[in-house]
């Protein structure tokens, strides 16, 4: 018998958004300010900047209003179940429960929030799935410590991640301690994943580096993310922890042995190193060796090794829009991305924001990882950020199907291959604030939120034709696309 495989029964379909970018509320309810509400809107072509003092009369700031996730969530719910969804990634925002970061007790309205989230989630049998730091650090531990280059940092998110453990108990199964961890593997993940901000920077696309406080911010969170698991298994054995990884596959540009070195190498730093940490529970070899020849120093202390022995995660997740290419040749035409760039692959299509489209990749990347680590696999972001258009109280978004469905086409030949993928959540399930750029109209969401760049409109819902696509998907267990 040589039938392919399909989704298996129970598979997770699901979709995805961040506290920052989709509640808004952004002082509702005793919640503070974080690291994303100073970050002023952009566009493809200009950056965004970070202003410490915020200045509403100078700037628009899009998370301070994003798509009103805190009044709409019970709207917003039900449109996700009416999708079918048996999952949502969600984030939960630190600053809503404890609003400086550094208070003992937590501000028990922002929780309140979170509890109504979960209920109506639990009303239409929607499995939540927590991002516990999703981009979002209370500003006070910017000002106050340099964010995560502070060890004591991580106290300070066990004292958040304990409380949230202890209420949802029974309620939150999965958790995803850090998302895109591997981020801070790149200047650009100094403000945004780990908090720090770096004399000299003043947009978010040309941050000042320092890689000594960069890396000591990443072994922070590898330590918060161990300390974390430890103890939300002891507090109930039956959750399960991810890590999250902003895969970028790249691909050689061309068959030159050196080209095939270098992509190896970039493959192994930005895409494996903290997936192998955080999966096989110690530091590879290969980043010592990265560390010594960038003359790269951070202080550890002697229990830490023992604690990423012990705290390793459940299961894999990962991010993936793109691909790139690399390549020795400083001429080679290049293309943008989330947290790098790369050479252009001329095989590939882009998006209006010049994110190389690639459906095959998606599968080799799925083989790729289930080779390595041999767990379970979600894919925990996936999608197109692309301009809608509203008419008649309609979009046709047949681009945004077209990318998914080639997506989903090739999740499931490597479900084929042998792959253990457990889950998927697209992003996004709602439009939302673009991270890279704080636009809404790049829009990924199944559902349109009427708003526009500048913070114009009436925040009214609409479904997209990939509604009722997405719809069908999920009814039929991926069988039609
Ligand atoms: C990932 C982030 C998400 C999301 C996505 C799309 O890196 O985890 O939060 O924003 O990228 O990127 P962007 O918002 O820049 O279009």
């Amino acid at each position: 018998m040589n039938a392919t495989k399909g989704f298996p029964k129970d598979f997770l379909w699901g979709g995805a958004t961040a506290a920052n970018q989709v509640e808004g509320a952004w002082q509702a309810d005793g919640k503070g300010p974080n690291t994303a509400d100073v970050m002023a809107a952009g566009d493809h072509q200009t950056p965004r900047r970070i202003t410490l003092d915020i200045d509403p009369q100078k700037y628009y700031y899009p998370s301070h209003d994003a798509v009103d996730f805190y009044h709409h969530y019970k709207e917003d719910i039900a449109l996700f179940a009416e999708m079918g969804f048996k999952v949502y990634r969600m984030s939960v925002n630190w600053a809503r429960i404890f609003p400086t970061g550094l208070e003992t007790e937590p501000n028990e309205a922002g929780l309140r929030f979170y509890d109504d989230v979960f209920a109506e989630l639990k009303k239409y049998g929607i499995e939540p799935l927590v991002t516990l730091f999703h981009n979002e650090l209370p500003l006070k531990l910017v000002t106050e410590m340099n964010g995560w280059a502070d060890r004591r940092c991580i106290d300070l998110f066990l004292r958040f991640a304990e409380v949230l453990f202890r209420r949802y108990k029974g309620v939150v199964k999965y958790w995803i301690p850090f998302n895109e961890i591997n981020d801070l593997t790149t200047p650009l993940g100094n403000w945004n994943h780990g908090g720090i901000l770096n004399p000299g920077t003043e947009f978010f696309t040309a941050q000042a580096d320092d890689p000594d406080k960069r890396f000591a911010a990443l072994h922070h969170q590898f330590v918060a993310s161990a300390k974390a698991v430890l103890l939300g298994r002891s507090i109930d054995p039956a959750f399960r922890f991810g890590t999250m990884i902003c895969h970028i596959t790249v691909y050689p540009l061309t068959c030159r042995p050196e080209d095939v070195l270098l992509t190896q190498q970039e493959d192994l730093m930005r895409n494996c190193f903290c997936g192998d940490v955080q999966v096989k529970g110690a530091y590879p070899w290969y980043i010592k060796r990265y560390f010594e020849r960038n003359n790269i120093h951070f202080p550890t202390l002697p229990e830490d090794a023992e604690l990423l022995r012990q705290g390793t995660v459940d299961f894999y997740s990962f991010s993936y829009y793109m691909t790139n290419c690399v390549t020795g040749q400083k001429d080679a035409a290049q293309v943008s991305g989330n947290i790098m760039g790369g050479a252009k692959n001329p095989y590939l299509e882009a998006s209006e924001w010049n994110w190389q489209i690639d459906p095959v990749g998606l599968r080799y990347t799925l083989n790729h990882v289930y080779d390595r680590y041999g767990l379970p696999i979600m894919i925990t972001e996936n999608g197109l950020g692309a301009r809608d258009t509203l008419v008649d109280g309609q979009v046709h978004d047949d681009y945004r199907i077209a990318y998914l469905k080639a997506h989903i086409e090739q999740m499931r030949l490597a479900i084929d291959d042998g792959v253990e993928l457990v889950g998927y959540t697209p992003w996004s399930a709602i439009d939302l604030v673009s991270v890279s750029t704080g636009e809404v109209e790049k829009r990924y969401g199944f559902v349109y939120v009427d708003k526009d760049n500048a913070g114009s409109g009436t925040m009214r819902r609409y479904r997209k034709d990939s509604f009722y696509w997405y719809k069908n998907v999920i009814a039929t267990n991926g069988e039609t696309l």
